[in-house]
């Protein structure tokens, strides 16, 4: 039978926007209960109103930088209270999504910046790490609980200028895998969500807010919306509590290969 999330926590990093911004809506379109996470926080309220309009039972935002381990201390110290009931009994976490991330500049290794290579390792490797070992006590065995962490196209092909990002996307992928194993036997079952080009703030990112270059990246072709992924992470989390969906790949139809992109000129 398929896992309800109806007034489930689920607490999403990196909800200010892209995924995790639509995974909050999709998931509050469940009647969940969300604790959301990410730097501004401002993006954060508006992201927690569209998610209780949507139908969300409850949702809560607070700051996080995943690169900091106090601030990841303080966010889940915020959110056990949270997970307080009127009779004071701590209630389970659910769902972990790790989706805060990003890829810092395109600069091949020989010109690479100090400042982007430790930016990406802090949040797609380090800030996930972080979150995990911090929510792992909060979730319940047996009982159909969730970790999905965010990986990419990425983290199974390389490209040029992206070494750090594919690395640190590989990363993903094997601290999923290993995670699962360690996991074996609690019910708590662990996920990769690997999308490929998807149109959010990612390339404005990437690109230091140029945004002719950002947009650029998607020129003529029909990429992955923030909708999309939303919805794969629900079905994922939705499953009957038996089934582990281990990895997904998930790229637009005009993208059959890293390097093989379909781009409409008209
Ligand atoms: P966005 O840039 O739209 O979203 C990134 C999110 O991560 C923002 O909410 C941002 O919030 C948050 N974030 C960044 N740094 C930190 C930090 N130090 N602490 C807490 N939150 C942080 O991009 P996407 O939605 O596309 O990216 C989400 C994930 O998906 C990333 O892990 C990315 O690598 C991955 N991905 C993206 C793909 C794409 O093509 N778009 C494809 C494959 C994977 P804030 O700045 O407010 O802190
Ligand atoms: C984002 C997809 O191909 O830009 O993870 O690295 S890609």
């Amino acid at each position: 039978m398929k896992f309800s999330l109806q007034n489930k926590w689920v607490l999403i990093t990196g909800a200010s926007s892209g995924f995790g911004a639509a995974a909050a809506r999709a998931f509050g379109a469940e009647g969940a209960r969300l604790l959301l996470g990410a730097r501004r926080v401002e993006r954060l309220e508006a992201v927690a109103a569209e998610s209780r309009s949507a139908g969300a039972a409850e949702a809560h935002v607070q700051f996080l930088d995943v690169t900091q381990t106090a601030s990841v201390e303080a966010f889940m110290a915020r959110a056990r209270e949270k997970l307080r009931d009127a009779q004071g009994n701590v209630q389970n976490l659910h769902v972990l999504i790790n989706n805060a991330g990003g890829a810092h500049g395109l600069d091949p290794v020989a010109e690479g910046r100090d400042a982007d290579w430790e930016t990406m390792l802090q949040t797609n490797v380090l800030g996930l790490l972080r979150v995990t070992r911090a929510a792992l006590p909060l979730m319940p065995r047996d009982a159909g609980a969730t970790i999905i962490n965010i990986g990419s196209i990425a983290g199974r092909t390389a490209y040029e200028g992206g070494a750090v990002y594919c690395g640190a996307k590989a990363a993903e992928l094997q601290i999923t895998r290993a995670l699962r194993l360690e996991l074996c036997g609690t019910g708590i079952r662990v996920s990769s969500v690997d999308p490929g080009m998807a149109e959010t703030e990612f390339s404005l990112v990437r690109f230091k807010g140029d945004a002719a270059r950002a947009k650029q990246v998607y020129a003529g072709v029909h990429p992955l919306s923030a909708e999309d992924i939303a919805e794969t992470l629900v079905w994922v989390a939705t499953r009957p509590p038996h089934v582990n969906v281990d990895e997904l790949l998930i790229k637009p139809v005009d993208q059959a290969a890293i390097h093989k992109v379909h781009r409409r000129t008209s």
